[in-house]
């Protein structure tokens, strides 16, 4: 090693020993707040108050560990959605009124920039470069072709940020199902959507985060780790699928768990890091959300969009879909449409996953753009370690062309910044975490 090289790589390493500490006492395991799945959200948002009574805190760090926790939970469980800004018609109704008419109402339309350049269907030779995996030849190769495959899965983690599996193992009779039960959930009236509408999350028929921008497209989102609320909503339609549904939602994030664990232990053997450098950290008390999209036919496609540009801010997102297309993915400054498999699990780089990677791995912006025949449909598993996990960028990432642009970071601390940011093009990366970010 040169003089040179050696300095540097030593005054990243001091720099990291500066870091490291200041993070560690932020997430100390402190007073721990005991919850049980079974429970409602009524009487965990009781033992949440009364732990914040009774509980002995010795230090402001631990403080603010439980503190999150207690905003966390209260504000997904029971906190009420922000107030809207403007007065947005359900949007299953609204699709189904403008069946047969020729333009959406103004807000729903996009500023012009923002408006997509390429229909849902517009397959471009890029979208066939879009790597797609197969898992039966991990089990079935050789160590040579073991090797292969997770150094491709790496390649596409840096170079893409996206790619798909097949034969991931998750039951395609799951992934129907999933898919059959979902459709039938949004094409319920609206009043009998809207009875599961629940905190921050549940279903929301008028997306309008932002005053200027609503987007086409209705979701159920359900909060599976650390505390499941999954029963608990969907328990609050009347249908007579609901029992199916719920047993559907349940085994399907079980599965997706099962393979979002082996892809996080591949990504870290691509990176020639500890198999379990990610994975250990999602094994327990994993802060998952599952969020299905429902996308209505739109009048309009070319004007309106299902979902804004946005990167994930989490890990890794696991999404499945029904046959019609919609997702695009930027890459190098260019849109292109991602074909969609029924049979294929669409896999993407989260920010939380490239700030923990060093940049080594990316995340990547996408968005779900419209058709004016057939609704889409699909679903987002959005994988998140332990709340007080540590994501450092290991010291076997940072090198002369990588240099260390993170600090250790937990999704504690993380996420209550992100909740205000969501839908806002690739925002996760370039926040307080970065080494070189100045809070404004
Ligand atoms: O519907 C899609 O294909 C995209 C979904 C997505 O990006 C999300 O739920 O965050």
């Amino acid at each position: 090693m040169s003089l040179h090289v050696f300095a540097r790589v030593k005054h990243l390493q001091i720099r990291f020993r500066e870091i490291l500490p200041r993070a560690t006492s932020l997430v100390q395991p402190g007073p721990i707040f005991v919850a049980d799945s079974r429970q409602g959200s009524a009487q965990v948002a009781q033992n949440l108050s009364s732990a914040s009574k009774f509980t002995s805190i010795k230090n402001h760090k631990m403080a603010e560990a439980k503190i999150w926790r207690e905003d966390y939970m209260t504000s997904l469980f029971v906190a009420p959605k922000p107030r809207r800004t403007m007065n947005v018609d359900n949007l299953g109704d609204l699709s189904a009124a403008l069946k047969n008419a020729a333009a959406i109402p103004d807000v729903y339309v996009q500023p012009e920039g923002l408006r997509p350049d390429i229909p849902y269907d517009g397959f471009s030779k890029e979208t066939d470069q879009l790597p797609v995996f197969d898992l039966h030849n991990l089990s079935t190769g050789a160590v040579e072709e073991r090797r292969r495959f997770i150094n491709d899965l790496g390649c596409a983690c840096k170079e893409w940020g996206f790619l798909q599996l097949r034969n991931h193992g998750v039951p395609l009779r799951l992934i129907q199902k999933m898919i059959d039960l979902g459709m039938r959930f949004f094409q319920m009236p609206a009043a009998e959507k809207e009875k599961a509408t629940f905190g921050q999350v549940g279903y929301e028929g008028r997306h309008a985060y932002m005053p200027e921008r609503v987007h086409w497209g209705e979701t159920l989102a359900l909060v599976s780790g650390p505390i499941s609320n999954v029963e608990e909503i969907l328990r609050m339609i009347c249908a007579d699928y609901r029992e199916e549904f719920i047993t559907t939602v349940n085994e399907f994030i079980h599965e997706i768990q099962k393979i979002g664990l082996v892809l996080l232990e591949l990504m870290a053997e691509s990176l020639d890091l500890q198999k379990s450098f990610f994975s250990q950290h999602f094994e327990k008390n994993a802060t998952s959300v599952t969020r299905l999209n429902y996308y209505p036919p739109c009048p309009q496609p070319s004007m309106a969009l299902g979902l804004y540009a946005h990167a994930d801010t989490n890990s890794i997102t696991v999404l499945i879909q029904n046959e019609i297309g919609g997702l695009q993915i930027r890459k190098d400054g260019r849109w292109i449409s991602v074909r969609p498999f029924k049979d294929a699990l669409v896999v993407n780089v989260g920010d939380c996953l490239q700030a923990w990677t060093n940049g080594h791995f990316k995340s990547v912006e996408h968005r779900a753009v419209l058709n004016s025949v057939k609704p889409r449909f699909s679903v987002a598993f959005f994988y998140n370690p332990d709340a007080h996990a540590i994501m450092a960028p290991p010291m076997e990432l940072v090198d002369e062309n990588h240099p260390l642009s993170y600090r250790p970071f937990t999704w504690a601390e993380y996420f209550p910044r992100m909740q205000k940011k969501r839908m806002e093009g690739k925002v996760g990366t370039d926040t307080f975490m970065r080494l070189d970010h100045k809070e404004v």
